[in-house]
């Protein structure tokens, strides 16, 4: 049996990619004057325009088709159901369940998952309101007042971006350090800037056995006892956040310590559970439940819109026409808002983790590409960076523009310059500037024409290049779940369409195992230079060689050849 490839649905597709080919999407806005209409949905309080993209009504009702030849709405009935659709790993993916306001059950082998996500929650709710109210004390009687979140990944990128787009939110004198990276200077700066009386560390790890979080996790605790604590104030100080209750125990954490989750809460939409813990201590427990139920309210409109009124799965078809029928591999995540500055990060994994994979769910190849390249910054930052690219490389990239009309804190007309920037560059992508435009301008500055005929090629913006704007009122804790939850859901919906299973991660693995088997072989610094290693391919050998040279050399000696 074929794959997606193979039906009709998608030849149709193609044929419609095709008609399109001499058409640019102004030419689409020339024969529709109400496109822009058309073309945009809102739900949960988030508006999509997708108009700009190159595609036609026709390939709009074909994509639909697409979807409903896929079985969209049964993948979606299956995995709010708790089928264990992560197949690979043998699990139900139910992080809808977390933040579910509705009070339906999820009933997973027997247990009522609703129940015990309600029982969860609420001691972290607990432990987060003590904190608020200066009720959790260190070893010197003093309030704690400072956290560090430890972990890597899903245990990371989600807190960090939320507790960052939050700050509005945060409760006064309250900080938060997000440290990741098995490279010392991470955990050594936040340690550079906090007080161990007043610190806790929340140590975030679905699996607790993470090489990076358990060697910064080992250290913060060497840290905390040189410097005042002592191991029965290890209590005070150390929370962890995971599924594996022996492991916590066995790194000396009392599970009274422990915040619970399950295994069907996948690490890159873990930030609903208790991996939210750093959001709750930071911005408070209400806005932690604003932020669930902005999401709920996205999941509502998710679970029930038919396919075609339906805004996560337009903004992934959308996504499918760009990649598998424009042939685009590339996708820039651009929020124009500050707060928003770790969004990229965030989606990087979420859309690359999930749907970057090459194997269907039944072993064969994937038959289609799936997920483009993510990546982006900041608006109007990236402006002055790699818009060239955008503008006028020779790929195309196709881009989320994402803002809030509203700030939460105005100043001058900072806003107002954001936004012209967020709607201008779309224009500009779009639009584009011809050859003869470019050539009245230069004409009208009195350029000399030989001037005008060696820049003018190097002006012209052939436009036409596909971008969707995302626009919510605020910035709210509600408005950010729904964006978080909308963007989940589209990946969601791409990996149906491409027959992969979104919730696996089996290509992060083998580079961890092959770490386990270099470690040995890299020597310790300023010692004595070790045997060459030869057990590798000759390029990995001379690489581990070469480091190992530098490590032994003696101070000062410059070792770079
Ligand atoms: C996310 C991935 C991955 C994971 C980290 C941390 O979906 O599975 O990013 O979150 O590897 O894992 P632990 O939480 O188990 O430490």
């Amino acid at each position: 049996m074929g794959g997606i490839a193979d039906t009709e649905e998608w030849k149709a597709l193609e044929g419609a990619a095709y008609d399109l080919r001499s058409k640019s999407a102004i030419d689409l806005f020339k024969d529709d004057p109400g496109r822009a209409q058309d073309f945009s949905i809102g739900a949960a309080g988030v508006f999509l325009d997708y108009s700009k993209n190159k595609i036609s009504t026709e390939a709009r009702a074909g994509l639909i088709a697409l979807a409903e030849r896929a079985d969209v709405a049964g993948a979606i009935r299956r995995m709010v159901a708790g089928e264990r659709i992560n197949a690979t790993e043998n699990r139900a993916v139910l992080h809808v369940a977390l933040r579910d306001f509705a009070n339906r059950s999820y009933e997973l082998d027997g247990e009522n998952m609703s129940q015990a996500v309600k029982a969860e929650r609420g001691r972290m709710v607990k432990f987060a309101d003590a904190y608020a109210r200066d009720e959790l004390l260190g070893f010197t009687g003093e309030p704690l007042d400072t956290v560090v979140n430890i972990g890597i990944g899903g245990s990371d990128l989600g807190p960090r971006m939320v507790v960052e787009a939050l700050k509005p939110y945060w409760i006064e004198g309250r900080r938060a350090f997000f440290v990741s990276n098995v490279d010392g200077r991470d955990l050594g700066d936040a340690l550079d800037r906090i007080d161990p009386a007043r610190t806790l560390f929340v140590i975030a790890s679905k699996t607790f056995t993470t090489q990076e979080t358990m060697t910064n996790a080992a250290s913060a605790r060497a840290w905390f006892l040189a410097n005042g604590g002592t191991e029965k104030d290890v209590a005070k100080h150390f929370v962890a956040l995971s599924t594996n209750e022996m492991a916590v125990r066995e790194f000396g954490i009392d599970p009274e310590n422990m915040f619970r989750f399950w295994d069907w809460v996948g690490g890159r939409f873990s930030l609903w559970s208790v991996i939210g813990l750093s959001i709750a201590l930071q911005a408070g427990s209400a806005t932690f439940e604003r932020l669930l139920r902005g999401a709920h309210a996205m999941d509502e409109h998710f679970r029930t819109a038919p396919l075609a009124e339906n805004l996560p799965v337009l903004l992934a078809l959308v996504g499918v026409w760009n990649r598998n029928f424009l042939g685009l591999g590339a996708h820039a995540i651009l929020p124009y808002d500050q707060r928003l500055a770790s969004l990229p990060a965030y989606l990087q994994q979420a859309e690359m983790e999930s749907n970057g994979k090459s194997v269907s769910m039944d072993g064969a190849p994937a038959d289609a590409a799936t997920a483009p390249v993510i990546f982006g910054e900041p608006g109007t930052n990236g402006q002055h960076a790699f818009y060239q690219l955008l503008h006028q490389g020779t790929d195309v990239c196709s881009a989320d523009f994402i803002a809030a009309a509203k700030t939460d804190g105005p100043l001058g007309d900072h806003h107002e310059k954001l936004l012209a920037n967020f709607v201008a560059q779309q224009e500009a992508l779009m639009v584009g500037r011809e050859f003869q435009e470019v050539w009245r301008e230069l004409e009208r500055l009195d350029y000399p024409a030989n001037e005008i005929k060696r820049l003018a090629p190097h002006k012209v913006f052939k436009g036409d290049r596909p971008s969707s704007a995302i626009l919510v009122e605020r910035l709210t804790p509600e408005a950010l779940g729904a964006i978080i939850a909308m963007y989940e859901h589209k990946i969601f919906v791409q990996g149906v369409i491409w027959g992969i299973n979104s919730f696996d991660q089996w290509g992060v693995e083998l580079g961890k195992t092959l770490a386990k088997a270099v470690l040995p072989e890299i020597a310790s610094e300023g010692g004595e230079p070790p045997a060459a290693v030869d057990t590798h391919d000759p390029s990995t050998n001379g690489l581990i060689n070469r480091i190992n040279a530098m490590r032994s050399a003696p101070q000062g000696k410059d070792e770079t050849p």
